[in-house]
């Protein structure tokens, strides 16, 4: 991948002395502070929400019930019986949640679409409210310079199909709603993602039990809900493109697992993508390389997943772009075991922000995308989702969330580093643009650059909100 070369390096210098903003000890260093991260000048800043984290107004318009309404409803489940009923009550509220965006200066907007606001049954009729409500939101963001991203699936499963993700059924009704929906949009949006998170709506959801709808399955009725999770993402690819305008971008938000090699030498670096390949082998891997590998197929057994044929090439469907949600890592050390590594578990004294799993390892947000570069050559890359849970403790009216700047300037640069080698990464979007229903956290973790009064709905911005205000306005760390 390309260096900097000292002819770069000279020219940087050169442009930020000629700029005549640097005061301080030594000029030469403070150029390379600021011109070392700047991003190309097409990168593309951005923020991600989720429906039903965001938009309350579960009963309006018809929209139908959905498994987290169940589950959020369900006692014991959620935070202090949190639920998503109002939340931002975006669904109200989406001009003023433009405006912030546009405050901010971020170019795109990545969104996710309530599948029981469009099938309040999953599938059958359509609601065409659904798809006037975001039409509306599209439209409005549109008119103010935002470019949406839209995510088809972002967990809030119509609670009327039976089975849920246990029914192969349901990535057949998935396809159906993706591809009736791309239809309907596609004129305006250009980049539609599948589905956000396999392991989240599959492993946390009916292995954990930690999110809706909160099952505990023995491990081969967990492979097969992973199984239809990816499938659903493939045949989802093929019913977009046969619906959407031509050109239209697809992909799919996932948060594959990186490991992180414990020094970068090449015995640890190779140990560390392999670990990537063969831990995310029911996931990433089956969809870029189109089978279940081995490795993943002998450590199951008897559990592996039951594959019908054609399976595997819907799944493997070519994506034109590939995006990842990066937060916490894993730190893995090569060794002579027969996988050739070993993963490092997580300390007490792990540093992690407020959520207790989101601990803090920045240069997951490098190998992130230099594994999946190496291992996979995706055409673009984009980070879906990175961000933090913060305290946010509110002081006269201001939120100075040090920390959450922190993170995300740490991993920023990380991403920047990834960009100055070579690797196709093409933009970022923060997570979140706005405090919202934190899943089974309810209310009581933040994501938010902008603080939400849920009393009151009033957004505040954050210290944080003004930080990234200035990377984008500059295009550089800061
Ligand atoms: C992602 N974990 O979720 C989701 O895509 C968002 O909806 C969510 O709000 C955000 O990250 C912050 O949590 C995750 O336990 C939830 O490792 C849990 C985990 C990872 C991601």
């Amino acid at each position: 991948m390309r260096e900097i070369s000292r002819r770069d390096l000279g020219k940087a210098l050169g442009a930020a002395c000629a700029a005549g903003t640097l005061g301080g000890p030594t000029a030469a260093a403070a150029a390379l502070n600021t011109t070392s991260l700047t991003f190309p000048p097409d990168f593309l800043w951005g923020c991600a929400t989720a429906a039903y984290q965001i938009e309350g107004a579960v009963k309006e318009d018809g929209r139908g019930p959905t498994n987290w309404d169940v589950f959020s409803h369900t006692p014991g489940k959620v935070f202090g019986g949190h639920n998503g009923d109002v939340a931002d009550d975006s669904y109200h509220r989406y001009a003023e949640d433009t405006q912030l965006l546009k405050n901010l200066g971020v170019k795109t907007y990545r969104m996710s679409l309530a599948w029981s606001r469009i099938f309040p049954e999953g599938r059958g009729k359509p609601n065409p409210k659904g798809i006037d409500h975001y039409n509306r939101v599209i439209d409005n963001l549109l008119e103010n310079g935002i470019t949406p991203y839209v995510t088809m699936f972002h967990w809030d499963l119509p609670a009327a199909l039976p089975g849920g993700w246990q029914n192969r059924d349901t990535a057949y009704a998935f396809a159906d709603y993706a591809g009736y929906t791309a239809g309907k949009i596609s004129d305006r949006v250009k980049n539609i993602m599948t589905v956000n998170e396999l392991r989240c709506f599959t492993d946390l959801s009916h292995k954990q039990g930690q999110h809706a709808p909160g099952l505990k399955l023995p491990d081969a009725e967990v492979n097969q809900v992973r199984h239809h999770g990816v499938l659903a993402h493939g045949l989802g690819v093929q019913s977009i493109r046969a619906h959407a305008k031509a050109g239209t971008q697809v992909g799919i938000a996932d948060n594959t697992t990186f490991y992180i090699p414990v020094m970068e030498t090449p015995e640890h670096v190779a140990a560390a993508k392999k670990a990537t390949r063969e831990m995310n082998a029911m996931f990433l891997t089956a969809i870029m390389e189109g089978r279940y590998i081995d490795e993943y197929l002998t450590q199951e057994g008897a559990n592996a997943p039951k594959v019908k044929a054609g399976d595997m090439a819907a799944i493997a469907s070519p994506l034109d772009f590939l995006a990842l949600n990066i937060y916490a890592p894993e730190w893995v050390r090569a060794d002579s075991s027969p996988k050739g590594y070993a993963t490092i578990p997580h300390l007490p004294s792990s540093p992690h922000m407020a959520s207790p799993w989101l601990i803090v390892g920045p240069e997951v947000a490098y190998w992130g995308v230099r594994q999946v570069s190496e291992l996979w050559k995706p055409k673009v890359l984009y980070i879906s989702e990175n961000g933090a849970s913060a305290d946010d403790p509110v002081v006269n009216g201001r939120i100075d969330d040090a920390d959450r700047v922190m993170y995300l300037r740490n991993y920023v640069s990380q991403f920047h580093r990834a960009v100055t080698e070579g690797y196709p990464l093409k933009g970022y979007f923060l997570w979140s643009l706005m405090d919202n229903f934190e899943w089974a956290d309810g209310y009581s973790k933040r994501f938010g650059i902008h603080y939400v009064d849920f009393e009151t709905q009033k957004r505040i911005p954050k210290l944080s909100a003004a930080w990234y205000k200035e990377v984008i306005a500059r295009n550089a760390v800061v």
